[in-house]
C-alpha cells in the first residue's frame, strides 16, 4: 500500500514539552496519526531524540528540526514508494538516516512515521493494531503495573527511587485488575492525607509525598492494599523502578534525597535482597545503573532466580546491547520503549530476541507521554503479559488503560488475563 500524503507537526507532550506528531494517508484513503513520547531518566545509549536547542523557544526543547526532517526528507522519499510491509518501510528510513543512533533525522521523526504507518496499515486491512503487530493469536491481556508513588527525577520530593508500582495480578480479568489497582490508588490517597502528606502527583500520576524514608513508600502502599481489601502478595504485589542510573556517580549510588549519603553497588544489592525478603516484591527494574555491569551480574546471581529483574537504561530496547546482556547473564527481562530504539520493526526484533532467550518483556510508557495508546496494542500483540503506563490518574496514562479495556471487550471470551505468572519466577 502506497503512502500518498504525510504531514509532521510540532505538538506538546504531557509535560508541556514539544514532540512530533505525524499524519499519514494511504492510497486507499486511510488516514492515521501517531505521536512520540519522551523520557526524563533516559539511558545513555538510547536512539537520538532531535531537539532544536534554540533557547528562545521552549527552553531549547523545540522539535522543529525533527518536524522539518520528516516533512522535507522522509516524506518526499517515502511518498509514492511501494513498501511490502512495515519492515521494509522501517529499514528504508533507517538507511535514509544512515547513522547508528538515528541522529541525522532524529529518532522522534522516524518513530512517528513508523507508528503512523503501522496504524494506517492496520486500519486499511480492517484489523486492530494489536492484530497487525502480533497476528491473529494476540490474546493475552497484561497485568497493569501502576506507578502509585513517584520519586527520583519524576517528582520534587525526598524519595530517591523513581517508581513504586502495584501489580494487581490476582484478578480474573484485565478490567478487574484495573479496578483493583485504582481502588488501591484511591485508598492510598486517603491514607496519605490522614498522615498529613501531600497528595499532589508526579509526572506519571503517582503521588509524590515527602516521606520519612524510602521504605515508607513501600509500607504505605502495603497499608493501602490491605485497607482496599486485598491480600498483599496473593492478589496485589509490588514492582519497583528505582532508576538507579540516575543515582550513579563515580562508581557509587547517591542516596541524596533521603540521607545525603553514598552507598556501594554491593550495599544496594543487599538493600534489594532485604526488601525482597521483607516485602511482596515481584519485579525490580534498573535496580542498578546502566554502567554498573559487574554489579548487574551480581544482582542477577543474587535475585534473578527469585524475582523478575528488568533492564531498562542498560539495554535501551536495543537488540545488540541485549545480546551482550544475555551473554553476560545480566537481568532476566527487558523494558520495551519504542522511542529508545526508534522504529516499530526494531522494537519487535528486540522483543523476539528476548523471548527466544527466555527473557521476559515489560512494555513501558515514557514519563513524557501523549494520548497515543500504541503501547497498549503492542503489549497484547507480543503477549508480554505486563506493562507499566502510570497510575490511576492523568489522561495520557489512562488512555492506555482504556485502550486495553477496549481490546479486552473486543476479544471477549477469546482473551486471557496474564495474572501472576506474567512475572518471572512468581
Ligand atoms: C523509566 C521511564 C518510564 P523515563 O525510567 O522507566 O517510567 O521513565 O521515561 O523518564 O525514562
Ligand atoms: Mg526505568
Amino acid at each position: 500500500m502506497e503512502i500518498i500524503k504525510m504531514n509532521a507537526l510540532e505538538v506538546l507532550d504531557s509535560r508541556g514539552n514539544p514532540t512530533v506528531e505525524v499524519d499519514l494517508q494511504l492510497e486507499d484513503g486511510t488516514v492515521a496519526r501517531a505521536m512520540v513520547p519522551s523520557g526524563a531518566s533516559t539511558g545513555e545509549r538510547e536512539a537520538f531524540e532531535l531537539r532544536d536547542g534554540d533557547k528562545k523557544r521552549y527552553g531549547g526543547k523545540g522539535v522543529l528540526k525533527a518536524v522539518e526532517n520528516a516533512n522535507t526528507i522522509i516524506a518526499p522519499n517515502i511518498i509514492g514508494r511501494d513498501f511490502a510491509n512495515q519492515r521494509e518501510l522501517d529499514y528504508y528510513m533507517i538507511n535514509l538516516d544512515g547513522t547508528p543512533n538515528k541522529s541525522k533525522l532524529g529518532a522522534n521523526a522516524i518513530l512517528a512515521v513508523s507508528m503512523a504507518y503501522a496504524r494506517a496499515c492496520a486500519e486499511s486491512a480492517g484489523i486492530s493494531l494489536y492484530n497487525y503487530l502480533g497476528g491473529s493469536n494476540a490474546y493475552l491481556l497484561p497485568v497493569p503495573c501502576m506507578n502509585i508513588i513517584n520519586g527520583g527525577k519524576h517528582a520534587d520530593n525526598n524519595v530517591d527511587f523513581q517508581e513504586f508500582m502495584i501489580a494487581p495480578h490476582g484478578a480474573k480479568s484485565f478490567s478487574e485488575s484495573i479496578r483493583m489497582g485504582v481502588e488501591v490508588f484511591h485508598t492510598l490517597k486517603g491514607i496519605l492525607k490522614s498522615k498529613g502528606y501531600s497528595t499532589g502527583v508526579g509526572d506519571e500520576g503517582g503521588f509524590a509525598p515527602d516521606l520519612k524514608s524510602n521504605d515508607e513508600a513501600v509500607e504505605v502502599i502495603l497499608e493501602a492494599i490491605v485497607k482496599a481489601g486485598f491480600k498483599p502478595g496473593n492478589e496485589v504485589s509490588i514492582c519497583l523502578d528505582p532508576a538507579a542510573s540516575e543515582l550513579w556517580e563515580d562508581g557509587k549510588y547517591k542516596m541524596f534525597k533521603s540521607t545525603g549519603k553514598f552507598i556501594s553497588s554491593d550495599e544496594l544489592i543487599k538493600l534489594w535482597e532485604s526488601w525482597v525478603n521483607q516485602y511482596p516484591i515481584v519485579l525490580i527494574e534498573d535496580g542498578l545503573a546502566e554502567n554498573d555491569w559487574q554489579g548487574w551480574a551480581k544482582l542477577t546471581k543474587t535475585l534473578g532466580h527469585r524475582i523478575e529483574l528488568v533492564g531498562d537504561d542498560i539495554f535501551c530496547t536495543n537488540k545488540a546491547i541485549l545480546s551482550e546482556g544475555i551473554k553476560q547473564n545480566i537481568a532476566n527481562s527487558i523494558l520495551i520503549k519504542l522511542n529508545q530504539i526508534g522504529t516499530v520493526t526494531e522494537t519487535l526484533e528486540t522483543i523476539e530476541l528476548a523471548h527466544r532467550n527466555n527473557y521476559n518483556t515489560f512494555v513501558s510508557h515514557r514519563s513524557g507521554e501523549t494520548s497515543d495508546s500504541f503501547i497498549a496494542d503492542l503489549t497484547v500483540a507480543v503477549g508480554s503479559g505486563h506493562l507499566k503506563t502510570g497510575s490511576g490518574c492523568r489522561g495520557e496514562r489512562i488512555e492506555k488503560f482504556n485502550q486495553l479495556l477496549r481490546i479486552e471487550n473486543e476479544l471477549a471470551q477469546t482473551s486471557a488475563f496474564a495474572g501472576k505468572k506474567a512475572f518471572k519466577n512468581a
